[in-house]
């Protein structure tokens, strides 16, 4: 295996007998496999768009199988399997339709859109070294295919999401399989793979502009809300990740069950939302970020559904009590499927499964406060404008993207700890974890943390900075009073950062450090067109932020 998507890649270089995430060799490398095919799948159906024949269920295809890879989603040996299979199905499927159309282009095809072997034999096809991270040698064209790969994976996450609720753009589809198909493209120049790296992020602002709109249409604008973080003393079912029609389905079904629910993790947000404030049994928030849940799960005592990734290797003690839905997936837990022909989930194993198991224990009391998104700032744009022209106001710190368990990243609860009294940050993610819970108080009645949501949510910051700038009349987004200091940890903060770059945004800090996959001339690029850069010290960076 070799694989370097996430911040924890081993050693800054990459995981290459085990991952520092759990996930092991035979699974990465099956993972690759499964990305190498759906470019296979990308090659037939590009062309069946152009001949107006392609379907929405080769979409599905290519949106689960970039999600099932992204980090700590899908561990599953036999679920990445069944994917590439899945995918080889589609991929001769879509071909079939062409040449019965007889619009197939003659030509040779690419590997990827012609391999097939037996089950039996995908390990060694993905084992091989031909379709992984390092068959392409150039160590800026690796880098370049893999900051867009990884950037498509968090686009693709997205997608399912906003599907989900039925919001479909087929530009967005179009475009990831553009863009997969360029990955394999020798013919493209450095230059344009740079090109297309920043097309990536236009379209990540389009995803997340979509996702925006499927989850406040269908479940109302995220308010201010006192989130409770303590317990109740019924039995639970604590649901993470970031689906929120999951969370819908799992709300509307334990309704009368005395089953309670609570948020884990990115799943926080959901208690911003009024078409889910009205349940009663909806209790808040139990503990903290991702990669905290070893504890957490062990005293929370009841089942726990994961819609998306961030799954750590459980411990036997509570492995028996965790579920996975979507993407996700870890073998040994059980996996509530998909929805039939638009009926929802199933939810009533884990439903039972709860009732027979103990009420949380508490761990935390009290609440904490968010729903800071675009609509709900914007409803307090007069207060927030006159803060900034009177100087109560001085600075915003856009803080966006994941928590990670590197020690390093204390870094952030120090940063926010340090800061100036008179500025304020703007979260999104579970980054937030980091200073959501300290006495930071509040300026005028605005809290000095606004948390906008989920990682996707990120994309209510740009809202609300393009608005600033429009209110203060500026011509450049980089002349609001406005830092980036971003942590990221996997792909979703990639698309993140890329939908940022292509908004313009210039000289964010990123950390707790620099990715591994961006060789040193991609970094070059990067540092000298955008002036991203790593972090320092605290004092250091705030000086640098400050002037
Ligand atoms: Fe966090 Fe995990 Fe949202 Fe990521 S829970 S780390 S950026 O999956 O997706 O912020
Ligand atoms: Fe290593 Fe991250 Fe890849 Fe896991 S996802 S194998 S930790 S680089």
């Amino acid at each position: 295996m070799f694989c370097y998507q996430c911040q924890e890649a081993a050693g800054g270089k990459g995981c290459t007998k085990i991952g520092v995430c759990g996930k092991t060799d035979d699974v990465a490398n099956l993972q690759d496999l499964l990305i190498y095919t759906l470019k296979g799948l990308s090659e037939f159906n590009q062309q069946a768009r152009k001949a107006g024949i392609n379907k929405p269920e080769a979409d599905a295809v290519i949106l689960d199988g970039l999600f099932a890879t992204i980090t700590n989603a899908n561990f599953d040996h036999n679920a990445i399997a069944a994917k590439i299979t899945g995918a080889i199905q589609m991929r001769d499927a879509v071909k079939k339709d062409l040449e019965t159309a007889g619009k197939l282009d003659s030509k040779v095809y690419h590997d990827s859109a012609v391999w097939t072997t037996p089950e039996s034999a995908y390990q060694t096809k993905a084992d091989s070294g031909m379709v992984g991270v390092l068959a392409t040698e150039n160590e800026d064209v690796r880098s370049l295919r893999e900051l867009i790969t990884y950037g498509l994976k968090g686009m693709a996450a997205y997608a399912e999401h906003a599907a989900n609720l039925g919001f479909i753009d087929s530009e967005i589809y179009d475009f990831i399989e553009r863009a997969l198909l360029a990955t394999l493209d020798d013919t493209l120049s450095a230059d344009e793979l740079v090109a297309l790296t920043l097309e990536t992020g236009k379209y990540g602002v389009n995803v997340m502009a979509l996702l925006d709109k499927a989850n406040t249409s269908s479940y109302g604008n995220p308010e201010i809300t006192e989130v409770n973080i303590g317990v109740r003393n019924k039995p639970a079912i604590l649901i993470s990740g970031h689906d929120l029609k999951d969370m819908e389905e799992l709300l509307a079904q334990t309704e009368g069950t005395g089953v309670d629910v609570y948020t884990h993790s990115e799943m926080l947000p959901a208690n911003y939302y009024p078409a889910f404030k009205k349940y009663d049994h909806f209790v808040g928030n139990y503990g903290n970020a991702w990669w905290k849940q070893k504890e957490e799960f062990e005293s929370f005592n009841g089942p726990v559904l994961f819609t998306t990734n961030c799954i750590v290797p459980p411990a036997a003690s509570y492995k028996d009590r965790i579920y996975t839905t979507g993407s996700a997936g870890f073998d040994g837990f059980k996996h509530i499927p998909n929805r039939v022909d638009g009926k929802a989930k199933d939810f009533s194993e884990i439903i039972e499964h709860a009732k027979r198991l103990p009420a949380p224990t508490e761990i935390e009391t009290g609440t904490i406060v968010g729903g800071f998104a675009h609509n709900q700032v914007m409803a307090l744009a007069d207060k927030v404008v006159d803060a900034v022209k009177s100087g109560a106001i001085k600075q915003f710190f856009v803080m966006a993207g994941c928590d990670g368990r590197m020690k390093s990243r204390d870094y952030y609860t120090d940063f926010a700890n340090t800061i100036p009294k008179d500025t304020v940050i703007l979260t999104a993610g579970c980054a937030k974890y980091r200073y959501n819970k300290l006495p930071l108080g509040d300026i005028g009645g605005i809290p000095r943390v606004l948390d906008a949501g989920q990682c996707n949510d990120s994309y209510s910051l740009a809202v609300i900075a393009l608005k600033l700038k429009e209110v203060f009349e500026l011509n450049d987004i980089n002349e609001l009073p406005i830092s980036y200091n971003i942590a990221w940890y996997e792909q979703k903060a990639v698309i993140v950062l890329l939908a940022l770059l292509y908004l313009g945004v210039k000289n964010i800090k990123l950390g707790p450090t620099l990715p591994a996959f961006l060789s040193p001339n991609v970094a070059n690029v990067l540092v000298n067109t955008f002036g991203i850069s790593g972090i320092n010290t605290v004092e250091e960076d705030i000086v640098e932020f400050l002037g």
